[in-house]
């Protein structure tokens, strides 16, 4: 198959999240995502989203850095430069781009999609992907109380939730994973998220979560931090999970020979789009590493990704794979994402393609700008 893309429309939408997001590094109250929309030689197309946030509290990427990167750089490696595979995009991209991953996922991912559309076959199928249903987790950001905290851990444990997910930091943790578990009983599965927010120094503050019967403690040190996170976890019974700190297969597999952590969260738009992230997968499997699938508070069409992503056979512990509705008062695909109340997302696996459609009445109206490449 060859694959030739031949405009690319850019835009930016503004969708207001129905409750804020505070992780340690700062809050969310709007999400200003950018959309890809690939247009190929026959006038097929395929949707893509970036994860960049607005702000550079998790990444240095950010909506306008990706902006920029994908007008002036990547998009003219793409457009009207046929490649036979979406999975051979990444090594064009690399070859004369540094870094900006974020970026380069936006455009690598919908690539996927239209090869897939164009096989008649859905992207789980394409990736290789072997689960009909994948387990949810939710991720609850950081409250103003440990009550409050409580509330909503409760809640989501009520509607199905496999594994509820706690946002700390230094002054909001000890107390808050203590009422959480204090509520659920020792049999809810529970880990908490510093998006590194701690030192190294803070190793014995650290140990006293081992108490808890935590599931995991996800990027607690600074991501370029592989030592000092295998000195960390030499100190805890806890397991470690990298969310931030893996960028790559060669960093994955850093991380397993350093002992930087024992689990790993993949989201493919962090690692420069799903070819990478199903490398990473494949070095996690081979190094005894679960992993599972990370979100970026996505709308529909990123979820349609981390999905299909998630339905590869290591990814064997539940993703940050919420439901339309805990985002948003309406999403932007058609139909909305759901959870069974087994805290399970089917894969839609009978559809070509992404599996959603998309609403473009709705992405019309809450578009901010728009541009076509070439202009
Ligand atoms: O660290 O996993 C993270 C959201 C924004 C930035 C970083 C993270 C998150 C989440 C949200 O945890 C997970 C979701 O999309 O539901
Ligand atoms: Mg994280």
């Amino acid at each position: 198959m060859t694959l030739s893309v031949r405009q690319i429309t850019l835009r930016e939408i503004a969708l207001p999240l129905r409750e804020p997001f505070r992780i340690s590094s700062g809050v969310t109250h709007e999400r200003r995502m950018l959309l890809v929309e690939l247009h190929d030689a026959d006038g097929v197309t395929a949707w893509g989203e970036c994860v960049a946030g607005e702000r550079p509290n998790y990444s240095p990427e950010t909506t306008d850095t990706c902006r920029h990167a994908i007008r002036a750089w990547l998009a003219p490696l793409l457009i009207g430069r046929p490649v036979a595979r979406a999975a051979d995009v990444a090594a064009v991209f690399d070859a004369t781009v540094r870094g900006h991953r974020m970026a380069k996922a936006a455009l690598e991912m919908p690539l996927w999609a239209l090869e897939a559309e164009r096989a008649g076959q859905s992207l789980a199928a394409l990736l290789g992907g072997s689960r009909p249903e994948v387990p949810v987790g939710i991720s609850l950001g950081i409250q103003s109380s440990p009550a409050a905290l409580v509330e909503r851990a409760a809640a989501a444990r009520a509607q199905g939730y496999r594994r509820v997910k706690l946002k700390i930091m230094p002054g909001a943790d000890l107390a808050y994973v203590a009422a959480v578990r204090d509520a659920l009983g020792p049999e809810a599965t529970l880990s908490v998220d510093a998006n590194a927010a701690y030192q190294l120094d803070d190793a014995d503050h650290l140990a006293r979560l081992d108490a808890y019967d935590l599931a995991m403690i996800e990027q607690p040190l600074d991501p370029e931090d592989l030592r000092r996170h295998a000195a960390l976890q030499r100190r805890l019974a806890t397991p470690l999970c990298l969310d931030e700190s893996i960028t790559s297969p060669a960093r994955a597999e850093d991380a397993a020979l350093l002992g930087s952590a024992r689990i790993v969260n993949i989201k493919p738009g962090r690692v420069g789009g799903l070819a990478a992230a199903r490398a990473i997968h494949d070095t996690c499997a081979r190094h005894g590493m679960p992993v599972w699938c990370g979100g970026m508070l996505e709308s529909g069409i990123g979820r349609a990704y981390n999905v299909a992503l998630a339905s590869l056979p290591n990814f064997s512990q539940p993703g940050d794979l919420s439901p339309s509705a805990r985002y948003w008062e309406r999403d932007i695909v058609d139909p909305e994402w759901t959870m069974s109340a087994e805290g399970l997302v089917t894969v839609p696996v009978d559809q070509p393609g992404l599996g959603v459609i998309v609403d473009r009445d709705r992405v019309e109206r809450l578009t901010v700008w728009r541009e076509a490449l070439p202009a």
